[in-house]
């Protein structure tokens, strides 16, 4: 298939995902285009198969906000025709699915026979996607949609009902992990030429927005530090870094947590970590919990959202109620001070990463969506009062 694949490009969950699926998919013999505004930051330089083209938006004065999602649409117009693409996906709804939806109706005339799917990744349901600036126009952008997937079923659900779509069948297939890369056993921590070997290490990878409570990452750690010789990491960057580097100045730990800011290659990383702290307001699935449950390292986060689809609570991490942080240091010391129970937690971590969020099983998961929304009827022929498929297989 020649696929056209649309994400944020920038650090993030979906952006990420959506590279990896592109980079795997290439792999298996098909053509990936990546359109977007910049190279995605998971994306190699050369890939035989993968091809990349930036979406100009272009200046104008009278344009206070340059019409990105307008560009992106003509870019996809463009691309489709000159490499005669089968099917676009769009990874986050907005404006990804809208502009799909523009250039969907752009090519009705030549290539009718495009196929637009949408992966929902979370923050473009549950909090943009309800702005009510947007509300209107992510319902009708994921109801045009020719397939729909959703990343975990908490999304699926939520998608649901928060938009009233009691007819839309919503696909769920969950994120992966790419088993070669996300491996305890394929690196010696880059991380033990500065931290002594007793010295346990806590880490969290975000793009340190609201939803992550940051905040929440340093008082649970200042918290440990106290019963445990402990270095917290912080990995990322994004608008709350400066209140987590506030919090640990006023709780005197600045010099036990380190910011390292943006990193492409966190596997190095996680595999140095002896936890991973996620305490999350909400999360629709996790990629950074999961990539460090691949790496052996057991999650302490928050039950909210997907989580829990993604930690089991007790056996590869534990997981609490948002906010409360003393029950989340109370976890991570238990775990810190008995080492056998840590040793279990991270092998059946890393086992159950891979027996249930496996790259292979899941990318050929897409490759069947691809094939069942590619095989449907043709849009004229579709009854008016149905927008969405009635079953997927
Ligand atoms: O930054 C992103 O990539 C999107 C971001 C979001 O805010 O929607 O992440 C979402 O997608 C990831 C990949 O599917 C999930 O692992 C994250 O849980 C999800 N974030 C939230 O739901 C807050």
């Amino acid at each position: 298939m020649k696929i056209g694949i649309t994400c944020y490009p920038t650090y993030g969950g979906s952006g990420a995902l959506a590279t990896e699926l592109g980079i795997a998919l290439a792999r298996r013999g098909h053509e990936i285009h990546f359109i977007t505004y910049a190279q995605p930051f998971r994306l190699p330089a050369f890939l035989p198969g993968v091809y990349f083209h930036e979406v100009d938006v272009g200046r104008y004065p009278l344009f206070e906000y340059p019409p990105y999602d307008l560009a992106l649409a003509v870019r996809m117009h463009e691309v489709v025709l000159s490499h005669g693409l089968d099917l676009l996906h769009c990874h986050y709804a907005i404006p990804h699915a809208t502009s799909a939806w523009i250039a969907k109706e752009m090519l009705a005339p030549t290539r009718p026979d495009i196929r637009v799917v949408t992966t929902l990744h979370g923050t473009d349901i549950t909090i943009v996607g309800q702005d009510p600036s947007f509300r209107p126009i992510t319902k009708f952008s994921i109801e045009k949609s020719d397939g729909l997937t959703a990343v975990s079923r908490y999304l699926q659900q939520e998608t649901l009902t928060t938009f009233g779509c009691t007819a839309c069948r919503i696909e769920v297939i969950p994120n992966f992990v790419d088993q070669n890369i996300y491996d305890r056993s394929l690196y010696t921590s880059v991380l033990t030429q500065q931290i002594d070997s007793g010295t346990r290490v806590l880490m969290h990878v975000s793009n340190f927005r609201a939803v992550k409570r940051v905040q929440d990452v340093v008082r649970i750690f200042a918290r440990v530090h106290k019963q445990v010789p402990s270095v917290l990491v912080m990995v990322g960057d994004g608008p709350d870094r400066g209140m987590a580097e506030a919090e640990a100045r006023d709780l005197g730990i600045q010099d036990k947590v380190f910011f390292l800011g943006k990193i492409d290659a966190v596997a190095p990383l996680l595999a140095g970590a002896d936890l991973f702290l996620l305490p999350s307001s909400n999360e629709s699935f996790g990629l950074s919990a999961l990539e460090a449950l691949a790496c052996g390292v057991p999650v302490i986060g928050t039950r909210t959202g997907g989580i829990p689809e993604v930690v089991r609570d007790g056996e590869t991490g534990v997981l609490c109620d948002v906010g409360d942080v003393d029950a989340m240091s109370d976890a991570a010391v238990k775990i810190l001070l008995d080492r056998n129970r840590w040793h279990a937690m991270s092998t059946l971590a890393a086992a159950d990463a891979r027996e249930r969020f496996s790259l292979d099983a899941i990318v050929a998961e897409y490759e069947a969506f691809y094939e069942y929304t590619l095989a449907r009827i043709p849009d004229s022929d579709r009854p008016q009062s149905s927008t969405l498929s009635p079953t997927a297989p």
